[in-house]
């Protein structure tokens, strides 16, 4: 089970390392690159054609700003592309999730919230899930899990306002 994870700047991190752990926690091989669209073209398109080429499921693309990574990434290659909005620009992220999300017919990105890298990554393994059952497993008690967690939640509230 393999994910790549690419971002178009090292000030991306900090919203995409939660991805990563998620990812591994999971079992899955990441590859983690930093490679933006306009600074490392060349680099991003070696990149691609690896991950094209060594077994990588889905490819999470992180960018703010102009963010036309995960767009770049999806026009070289029909693994599902997750495009991951990343704020810190005037416009907060709004411009990148708009870039992000406003993709030609064909070219399809599937868009996570501003800073959405954590489901960026449990969309990844829903469609790791699909072949990989014992992910698809994992997923459903994580789900069971936090539903037990919201009705200890509910619980307390009621308890407090009684
Ligand atoms: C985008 O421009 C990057 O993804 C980053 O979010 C933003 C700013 O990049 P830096 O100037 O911090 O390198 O391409």
């Amino acid at each position: 089970m393999r994910v790549a994870i690419v971002m178009g700047s090292t000030s991306d991190l900090p919203k995409i390392e939660p991805a990563v752990e998620i990812l591994k926690e999971y079992g899955v091989t990441v590859d983690v690159r930093c490679l933006s669209a306009h600074r490392a073209h060349v680099g991003l398109s070696a990149f691609i054609d690896e991950a094209n080429k060594n077994g990588t499921e889905v490819i999470i693309a992180a960018a703010g700003m102009a963010a036309a990574l995960p767009g770049v990434v999806a026009s070289q290659t029909v693994i599902p592309v997750i495009g991951v909005p990343i704020s810190g620009s005037v416009l907060d992220g709004v411009d990148a999730l708009m870039s992000i999300v406003q993709m030609p017919p064909g070219i399809p990105v599937a868009t996570v919230a501003i800073n959405g890298g954590k489901n960026a990554a449990y969309l990844a393994l829903q469609i790791i899930g699909v072949k990989h059952g014992e992910v698809r497993e994992k997923l459903l008690a994580h789900r069971v899990e936090m539903e037990e967690a919201a009705m200890t939640a509910n619980e307390e509230v009621i308890a407090k306002f009684k």
